[in-house]
């Protein structure tokens, strides 16, 4: 559960913590294990919170009890835009306050890419995966290289954290190595490795072992990300360097800009924005009642995140007076952060960002006879955590309406619906009406996409002159 395992110890320097949490059945097979396997069953087991697991199993081995929606309001959204209804927020005031913060080397961007991409059936970390409509660009390299336009323009390079897990992280390094820090600085790209989360029987509150030598684990969600930044040591990284503000961002969206002026100033209050700068989140209107994201709601008056699955269909089609969507709050997963509210909700612990409990089909280890065992029915509890708990945490946390077509770009599945295909039409269809924007018509059958300074110049209001002009029938990045 912790980032920065004590190397040095042994499997016997940890057996009385083991025992002492009612754990002391995943020594059993011990003895049969090579020195290799021994070597890397200790690094698992130190990174294991002993003393706190006894109380974590107790709090989360019964089944969760349902999410009361019946006090459900919808949030309260701001918008740069003009939005009828939404608290109104003057995007030139806005978006000068997050520029001066990014030139004084108040930000940093962070990147969470730690997931499996199991759904996507790609086989590799999913930053890794080549999207640019155009030019086949990763994932990873799209944000790179609005990373770096935005840098060249601050004057100061922004740093890039980006959280791995431990089945990703040694591939993670690997392709940046490989490709040279995707043209940043070597000094600017951070790693750190989110925690894991032991698997349990729910009745017998024993953790599995996927092998002799292995606890059955998971990583610890998106929300691990507070204790991993700590843990690593980023966090204080960021807080001796003057950083004051975090910019949040699945690894799974292209059309992300990893810092975004506009949202960044309104994060701090800026353009009379609702918010005290320790937590921001963007949405986009739902594209229907049944699309696979969160939406943002006042809950006994607090503003949080109700997961789609949380969410009864009827409560999610139910419209307003203007025939809009009550819960059209859609949470893309863009958020801004600032390093003192991080740190004080590490300090808080569980109160802040509790677990969430899936009943799942756990292959493991019988100890009786070592046979693997296959479950056909669920038998384990799986924890992890959500990074949006924090929200109704924050003081006033903000909640901004962007517009869906120029920042969400799903990349979930292997086909249909927010996939890699539909990733790239949304990646051609922004710049296309880019584009038109600036008076210029698409040539017919080609296919754009906007380079990282086009991007970025985009988002600041800056001067930009396109790359090429395409021409029909092209690939063109302009
Ligand atoms: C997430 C949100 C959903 C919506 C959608 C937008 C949750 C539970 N749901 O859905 O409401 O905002 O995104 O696209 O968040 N990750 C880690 N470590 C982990 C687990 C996930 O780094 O242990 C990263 C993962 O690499 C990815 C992101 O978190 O960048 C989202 O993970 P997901 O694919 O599980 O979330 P999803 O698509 O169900």
């Amino acid at each position: 559960m912790t980032t920065t395992p004590a190397e040095t110890s042994t499997i016997e320097d940890l057996r009385p913590a083991i025992e002492a949490a009612g754990q002391a059945h995943v020594l059993s097979f011990v003895g049969e294990l090579s020195s290799a396997e021994v070597e890397a069953f200790q690094a698992q087991l130190v990174s294991i919170d002993w003393a706190s697991l006894p109380g974590v199993i107790e709090r989360y081995r019964g089944a969760a009890t349902a999410e009361t929606t019946g006090d459900l309001e919808p949030a309260v959204v701001c918008c740069p835009c003009g939005t009828p209804g939404d608290v109104a927020v003057d995007a030139s005031e806005a978006r000068a306050a997050g520029l001066e913060l990014i030139r004084s080397g108040k930000v940093a961007a962070l990147t969470v890419a730690g997931g499996q991409g199991t759904r996507l059936g790609f086989d590799g970390p999913k930053g890794t995966l080549p999207i640019g409509p155009a030019s086949c660009r990763t994932l990873f390299e799209v944000f790179a290289d609005q990373l770096s336009a935005a840098s060249a323009w601050a004057g100061r390079p922004i740093p890039w954290l980006l959280m791995t897990s431990p089945q990703n992280h040694g591939q993670t390094l690997r392709f940046f190595e490989e490709r040279h820090w995707l043209g940043l600085d070597r000094e600017q790209v951070r790693f750190f490795t989110q925690g894991v989360m032991p698997s349990f029987c729910p009745e017998s509150g024993r953790l599995l072992l996927s092998n002799k030598g292995t606890l059955a684990t998971n990583p610890d969600g998106h929300g691990g990300v507070v204790r991993a930044l700590v843990g690593s040591g980023e966090l204080e990284w960021l807080e001796r360097r003057g950083v004051e503000h975090l910019s949040y961002f699945q690894v799974d969206n292209p059309l992300v800009p990893p810092v975004d002026p506009v949202f960044l100033g309104a994060h701090i209050g800026a353009g009379g924005a609702p918010s005290s700068g320790q937590f921001s989140s963007k949405m986009v209107a739902k594209a229907d009642a049944s699309e696979k994201v969160g939406v943002f709601a006042r809950r006994n008056g607090q503003t949080s995140v109700v997961e789609y699955s949380d969410l009864p269909a009827d409560v999610a089609r139910s419209t307003d007076e203007h025939g809009r969507l009550r819960f059209e709050a859609g949470s893309i997963a863009i958020h801004a952060a600032s390093v003192a509210f991080l740190r004080s909700i590490d300090e808080a612990g569980e109160s802040a960002l509790p677990f969430h409990r899936a009943f799942k089909k756990v292959p493991h280890v019988d100890l009786a006879s070592g046979e693997r065992i296959e479950p056909s029915e669920p038998n384990a509890v799986k924890l992890e955590r959500f990074v949006f708990d924090a929200i109704p945490v924050a003081d006033e946390p903000m909640v901004m309406r962007v517009a869906r077509e120029r920042e969400f770009a799903p990349t979930k599945n292997a086909t249909g619906v927010d996939s890699v295909e539909s990733a790239k039409k949304l990646q051609h269809d922004r710049a296309a009406a880019w584009l038109t924007e600036r008076g210029q018509a698409c040539p017919d059958g080609c296919t754009l996409e906007l380079s990282g300074e086009a991007a970025w110049a985009d988002c600041a209001e800056l001067e930009y002159t396109p790359r090429t002009t395409p021409e029909a029938g092209s690939s063109a990045v302009l």
